[in-house]
């Protein structure tokens, strides 16, 4: 049918295009999120990418996992940041000089050579290398990927399970919005009122070369994340004593979807896998019992500070959809909230907003304060399709491969109209987009 041809017509020039993103965003060793806006290597970021990149080339999707594992710290920390040592200092802020690792976080082992920064990003890394694996296992095999890996994902887990358990449920507390990846989301807002703002004129914000101000986060937002990423820089980066502190559901989910992937990789290399198993149901457990709201029908996150769960409706409580251990009950309650009026999916939205389309705080263009993001809709899309939901599954990839072709690969788009916002040529966006074509 003419129709169909145009389809399959149109679905190669969308590879061609993200591929075309990955080679110019790749840097020899790793890829960048963005070439102008975010100039140097991100955790979760690369983990979303290497996912991609395993399609066009095993190779360099296993190489960017292990550069960014190179950069692991002596207590078993993935930096959200590695920095690149040839791009100048005022092309990114917080640059090396802020965070100062090498020095500041000689007591949590950073290591000398690399600069990067003191805190982490969501743990997406084990499920990432397992599917790098299993894209070429022969590859996988002849380089020892697995075994050279597996130790360091291992410690990574170790950190956050020993060390970042501040609520002492079980679950891992992120310190700092930049952590969690969804940096100004609404619910962020009342636990970070409590941090004093450092001084708009104590820095300068580099983003606003190359974005939009309406489209990220606001100067007031970014004195709190300055105040916040200071105060843990002067503390040697040692963990505990912190005032923001939060539960949040798409970290932990993406946790244990990473035990779980960690489980498959032991038992591939032949080591105990059971274990593993059990530890991600248990955490899946604990993340039922302490951030599941049956009346929204959603997972909340946990102000751990401030002693209570925060009302606020975000894409990061849908997020455990990913995870095989949910009970049915709340399988069908987070796919009710997803088709109803909060996030609309295939009424009033095809693509998954960030936040709650009626929450008092939404504004379609602002970040993650409502635009739908290419990795959330991404996991979605996955857990849908885990949990039985084929049809749905198909809509939204549909939604999702047309809007990273008509955004020409947009960080975020405004949920209602699909229109880009932020930046265009954006790694994850070009690399799941791959990923949803296979
Ligand atoms: C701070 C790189 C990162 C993503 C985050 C996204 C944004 C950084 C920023 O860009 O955060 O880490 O400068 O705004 O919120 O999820 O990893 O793409």
């Amino acid at each position: 049918a003419p129709g169909g041809d145009a389809r399959t017509t149109g679905r190669s020039v969308l590879r061609r295009g993200a591929e075309e993103v990955l080679e110019r965003n790749w840097t020899g060793t790793s890829t960048v999120p963005s070439l102008g806006l975010y100039p140097h290597q991100w955790s979760w970021d690369s983990a979303f990418i290497a996912i991609g990149l395993r399609h066009v080339s095993p190779r360099r999707a296993q190489t960017e996992l292990e550069t960014l594992l190179a950069a692991q710290w002596g207590d078993g920390r993935v930096p959200h940041i590695v920095f690149n040592p040839s791009v100048p200092l005022d092309a990114y802020f917080p640059s090396p000089d802020f965070w100062r690792s090498s020095t500041a976080g000689r007591a949590a082992g950073a290591p000398r050579t690399v600069q990067t920064s003191g805190i982490v990003q969501p743990p997406v890394h084990a499920l990432a290398a397992w599917l790098v694996h299993r894209a070429d296992p022969e590859l996988s095999r002849a380089r020892g990927f697995l075994a050279r890996v597996y130790p360091r994902l291992a410690a990574w887990h170790r950190y956050l399970l020993h060390r970042r358990d501040l609520g002492g449920g079980g679950l891992v507390s992120v310190v700092h919005p930049w952590e969690q990846g969804m940096d100004n989301a609404p619910a962020w807002d009342a636990p970070l009122a409590r941090v004093t703002p450092a001084p708009a004129r104590s820095f300068r914000r580099a983003d606003l070369d190359h974005g939009a101000a309406e489209d990220r986060p606001t100067d007031l937002d970014y004195g709190r994340y300055v105040r916040l990423a200071a105060g843990y820089r002067d503390g040697g980066y040692a963990d505990g004593g912190g005032e923001f502190a939060v539960e949040d559901p798409s970290f932990n989910a993406l946790l244990i979807a990473s035990e779980h992937a960690l489980a498959r990789i032991a038992h591939e290399l032949g080591a105990q896998a059971t274990a593993r198993h059990a530890r991600a149901e248990r955490l899946t457990a604990a993340l039922v019992d302490r951030l599941w709201d049956p009346e929204r029908g959603l997972f909340l996150c946990r102000d751990v500070r401030g002693g209570t769960l925060v009302g606020e409706r975000g894409v990061s409580g849908l997020v455990p959809l990913i995870l095989p251990g949910l009970a049915r009950e709340v399988v069908s309650a987070v796919v009710r909230t997803l088709r109803g009026p909060h996030f609309g999916l295939g009424t009033t939205t095809r693509l998954v907003p960030s936040y709650d389309l009626l929450g008092e705080a939404f504004d379609p263009h602002r970040y993650w304060r409502g635009p739908a993001w290419f990795n959330t809709g991404w996991l979605i899309e996955r857990g849908l399709r885990l949990h039985g939901r084929p049809a749905e599954a198909d809509a939204l990839r549909e939604a999702v491969l047309d809007t990273a072709l008509t955004s020409d690969f947009a960080e975020y788009v405004d949920p209602y109209t699909g229109e880009g916002c932020g930046t265009t040529g954006f790694g994850w966006t070009a690399a799941l987009t791959l990923d949803l074509l296979h």
